[in-house]
This record gives C-alpha cells, structure tokens and sequence, in this order.
C-alpha cells in the first residue's frame, strides 16, 4: 500500500514541475538497458471532468507500460480518487494475484498527483470511488514491447463475496490486445 510519505513527495513533484509525461518509446528503451523490475520512467494518467462535472474519466483509459514504470495520476478537477479493484479496497481483485493494491485516497487540489510503481506484469484495472458507478475506471497493461495479448496474466472469476467491478466501469475499459497495439487510448472526449 502507498504510504503518506509516497503520497506527499507525488504531490510535490507535481506542484513543481511542468514535466510532460515520458513516451511509450523512451519507457521501453530505458527498461532495455536497466535491471529487471527497476524503476524505468513515468507515465501520467489525468483524471479529468467536463465544466459541469457530469462527464468525469481517466486520460488516457488504457495504457501498457513496461515493467517497473510508474503510473502518476494528477488531478485536474474535481474530487476522484485512483484505487485498484482488489479485496483491500472492498472488491474483487482485477490486478495480479502478486501486485500490492493501492488506493490514493480522495484527492481535491488540482495539481495533485499520486504515483504507484508496477513491477509485476500482468493487467490492471482500477476505479475512482466516488466515481464507479458512473464509470470511472481505467486499465494499465504491464508487460513489455512485443507482448502478446493472450501472454497478458488476467485475473480469474469473481470470489464469492466480494463485490464486482460495476457495469458501468467494466464497459470503459479498453481490450487488451488494443492497448497492446496502440500503446494508450483515449476516451474521445466529446
Ligand atoms: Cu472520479
């Protein structure tokens, strides 16, 4: 789980700086020269609302990393949240069973960011909650360059008891294999 600590220096981070996001490529190409599961580069993830407030989504939807990347989540209006669909957050698990959870808490300033760093390949999916059921959710891929869709591990069937990911979240999240192809996609936002 993110502690306090991680939390604050994410936020300071993105307070300080205008850095845009590292591409897909320099991701990969700064993995292939690292160790195994070491830290190798960001991708950030808005979490976005229209004026009103009655659209609300995570930008990009999907998105593959490499492995050891780190996902940032920066806020820029509105109250959301990033937190992982799994049972320490009071849902059935939809990230590797060897993946620790996390949750963000809600977060309320914009400029604001959360990061978590994903080492263990597989899928991702997570949710804003107080935005789940009108579909606030996204998926991450970790897996390197060239990986197959059916080579991603994805989580099995529901535990009895625990709540599922809601209709609405379910049907946001991009396939796999089109996350793997286009590296991140985007709800249009129309
Ligand atoms: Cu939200």
């Amino acid at each position: 789980m993110p502690n306090r600590r991680q939390f604050l220096q994410a936020g300071g981070l993105a307070l300080a700086g205008l850095a845009l996001p590292t591409s897909l490529f320099d991701l990969d190409r700064a993995n292939a020269g690292g160790q195994p599961g070491r830290s190798s580069g960001t991708v950030t993830i808005r979490m976005r609302s229209d004026d009103r407030g009655a659209r609300v989504w995570f930008d990009p939807v999907g998105v593959r990393v490499p492995p050891g990347a780190t996902i940032r989540w920066l806020l820029d209006a509105n109250v959301h949240s990033a937190t992982a669909y799994h049972p320490a957050n009071g849902y059935a698990p939809r990230i590797p069973p060897d993946a620790p959870p996390w949750d963000s808490g809600l977060m309320t300033v914009p400029g604001q960011a959360f990061a978590v760093q994903l080492d263990v390949p597989g899928m991702y999916d997570y949710f804003c909650a107080p935005h789940e059921l009108a579909g606030m959710a996204g998926r991450i891929v970790v897996a390197a360059r060239g990986t197959r869709a059916s080579e991603v591990v994805v989580p099995g069937p529901p535990p009895e008891g625990l709540r599922a990911a809601s209709a609405a979240s379910l049907a946001v999240l991009p396939d796999i294999a089109r996350i793997l192809r286009e590296g991140a996609v985007t709800i249009a936002n129309a």
